[in-house]
């Protein structure tokens, strides 16, 4: 049987219904009514809805939803709480070709972002925002990046028309009128305009204005593009107030190693987009060592918010964000049972496989879960699906949106405003041949280099070529807000910031055999060196020294349980100076695209490289 679809692609009729007006809030400061008035005048909207972030309001919008086509709920027993999304089949992915930073001039974008001059882009937006919200409701909605009180939590706000961005920056944010106590009187906080518009390609924009501290996004409803608190505030306006004021925002996940002892190292982890930060930040340590007292805890899995403590002169670090947006198809209970566990209750899916059971109630499905193929279901466009179609269910960047609090591993410092003390960075990308394991870098600025330079093969999370190998500097092309030349400035000169600074790492988790094989199991078994790296930071791990930094010797690893030789680690460690070689000719790429703005400490360490050869 084929199941009808409930649900309507986003649309212009597909939001939501007109509201009565509500009027703001009193603790609401006079910035802020001035900048929504404005956004009122702009895109008149029939209604406006001030979100408060309370419980009665997330069931009412919910419910509004369905009513909408916009959401369907699925099966409360088996997903309570829990609902169902697709989004127009244009717009599943982040546009990096349509993302742009503006200002006055291009030296604020430099040479890896694209450019609107800030005057011409309030211009063409202004005329696509003009009169958007006719017929729809307006919505604005406060959120925090940060915890509640840290000094470096920053207040949004954002104008929407989509009740799919409410109520997935409920779950994102610390969303609602917690926000205006934490905003007071401040006029700073971040301007977010947005309208899914009507969902068309040649009308979608996502612009940054750094200097204004506002993002304009129009066209898209999905998460990278629409949830403007994630990549636009959190990475690309974070980044360039970072700079600014002393601090960095990156696009790393955040977890804890506790050993036997009871000791927690705090560890941040750059991997590009969909190399598996999700998993890596829910580790399930092997039986071996959590028998052993072992523990892996996360505070986050996409982005990190780092100063430097002045009373210890080390580097500390926030997660910004209050949930997570993990990529959907491949997540079982082998590679992540944590994440499976966080997206079992009030949870968002988008963009997977909707399968109706014989109660009428709906459940979802997607490629590589724990449960066999339903015998049909409408795949992620809505189209009748069975597994003789030969396509895809779900999207392969389908995703679950889930609240940070359901995650069974969550580190308790996730919500403490002071943050963790860092003890290690870990550099990582997706690399089939060439790059080692792991590696230490002999110090920081070494480490900037290695961060710098990092090459992954690309995969379904960005619109574009699938598979070829890409320089992703700090996992960041995408998300620098800013010049990229300024920003490995920044990266260099924290150094003399701190008087105890993190060791810098670079792993590989996918190196393949001359047969095409994964030589390295992964997963949970990736304790096994996030071990060494610990042990490295207290000083209690060997290392020899390497043309490419401090590796383990084969022995270094534990091995024991895995059918992994001494050899086979050999080979996953071996450093090819012929394919290194290539590898430096290969980042010529990033290089000449920086020619004349290059930091000359990268210049140095390649130099230092090639001699190591
Ligand atoms: C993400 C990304 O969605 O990096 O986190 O693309
Ligand atoms: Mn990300």
């Amino acid at each position: 049987m084929v199941v009808e679809t409930p649900v309507k692609p986003v649309s212009i009729s597909s939001s939501s219904s007109v509201r009565a007006h509500s009027s703001p809030p009193a603790d609401v400061n006079k910035h802020v009514r001035a900048w929504v008035e404005e956004g009122v005048a702009l895109c008149k909207p029939d209604g406006i809805q001030w979100v408060d972030g309370s419980k009665a309001e997330r069931e009412g919008l919910f419910d509004q939803g369905v009513q909408d086509g916009v959401f369907v709920k699925l099966n409360p027993q088996k997903w309570p709480g829990c609902y169902y999304h697709r989004s127009n089949s244009n717009d599943v992915a982040r546009t990096e070709h349509l993302t742009f930073i503006c200002g006055p001039s291009s030296d604020i974008a430099g040479a890896t972002n694209n450019f609107m001059n800030d005057k011409d882009a309030y211009k063409k937006l202004g005329g696509l925002f003009d009169g958007c919200m006719r017929g729809r409701t307006m919505y604005v909605i406060p959120f925090i990046m940060g915890p509640l009180g840290s000094p470096l939590a920053k207040v949004g706000v954002q104008i929407t028309d989509s009740i799919y961005v409410v109520q997935n920056m409920g779950l994102m944010t610390r969303m609602g009128d917690v926000a205006w106590k934490q905003l007071g009187d401040d006029e700073e906080f971040t301007k977010c305009l947005h309208s899914v518009g009507d969902v068309n390609p040649d009308r979608r924009f996502v612009c940054h204005f750094p200097q204004d501290n506002t993002i304009w996004s129009f066209g898209s409803g999905y998460g990278g593009n629409a949830l403007l608190g994630k990549k636009c505030l959190a990475l690309r306006i974070a980044s360039y107030l970072g700079r600014q004021q002393n601090w960095m925002a990156e696009h790393m996940l955040l977890m804890a190693v506790q050993e036997p002892s009871g000791k927690k190292t705090y560890v941040a982890a750059a991997f590009p987009s969909a190399c598996g930060k999700t998993n890596f930040a829910m580790l399930v340590p092997p039986k071996k060592y959590t028998d052993e007292g072992w523990k892996v805890t996360t505070l986050g899995d996409d982005i990190v918010w780092m100063w430097v403590d002045e009373a210890s002169g080390r580097l500390r670090a926030i997660n910004p964000e209050a949930g997570y947006f993990g990529v959907v198809p491949g997540t079982n209970s082998k590679s992540n049972p944590n994440a499976l566990k966080a997206c079992a209750k009030d949870t968002i899916f988008t963009n997977v496989a909707l399968v109706k059971l014989e109660d009428g109630t709906y459940d979802v499905w997607w490629e590589d879960s724990d449960w066999p193929a339903p015998a049909d279901a409408l795949d992620w466009q809505g189209k009748a699906w069975t597994p003789t179609s030969g396509t895809k269910a779900a999207h392969p960047n389908s995703r679950f949106t889930a609240p940070m609090i359901n995650n069974p591993v969550l580190d308790p410092a996730a919500n403490d405003p002071n943050g963790v003390p860092i003890s290690a960075i870990i550099f990582g990308g997706r690399r089939s041949h060439t790059i080692p394991l792991v590696f230490q870098a002999f110090n920081w600025l070494h480490g900037v280099y290695v961060g710098a330079t990092i090459g992954s093969e690309t995969t379904a999370a960005a619109t574009g070529q699938v598979g070829v190998v890409r320089r992703d500097p700090m996992a960041m092309l995408p998300f620098i807000g800013y010049n990229i030349r300024d920003y490995l400035v920044h990266w260099f000169q924290m150094r003399k910031k701190m008087t105890d600074c993190p060791r810098i790492f670079h792993v590989n988790w996918f190196r393949k055999n001359d047969q095409g094989k994964f030589m390295w199991p992964g997963f949970g078994e990736n304790m096994r060196v996030l071990k060494w790296i610990v042990d490295r930071c207290h000083g209690r791990a060997y290392a020899r020294e390497t043309p490419l930094g401090w590796m383990p010797r084969a022995e270094d690893i534990d091995l024991d349980g895995l059918n992994i030789s001494r050899d086979d680690l050999r080979a996953l460690e071996a450093v090819d100076a012929e394919g290194f070689k290539a590898e430096i000719l290969s980042q010529e790429e990033l290089f000449l695209k920086l020619a004349g703005d290059l930091p000359k400490e990268m210049v140095f360490q390649r130099e230092l490289l090639i001699s190591r050869l």
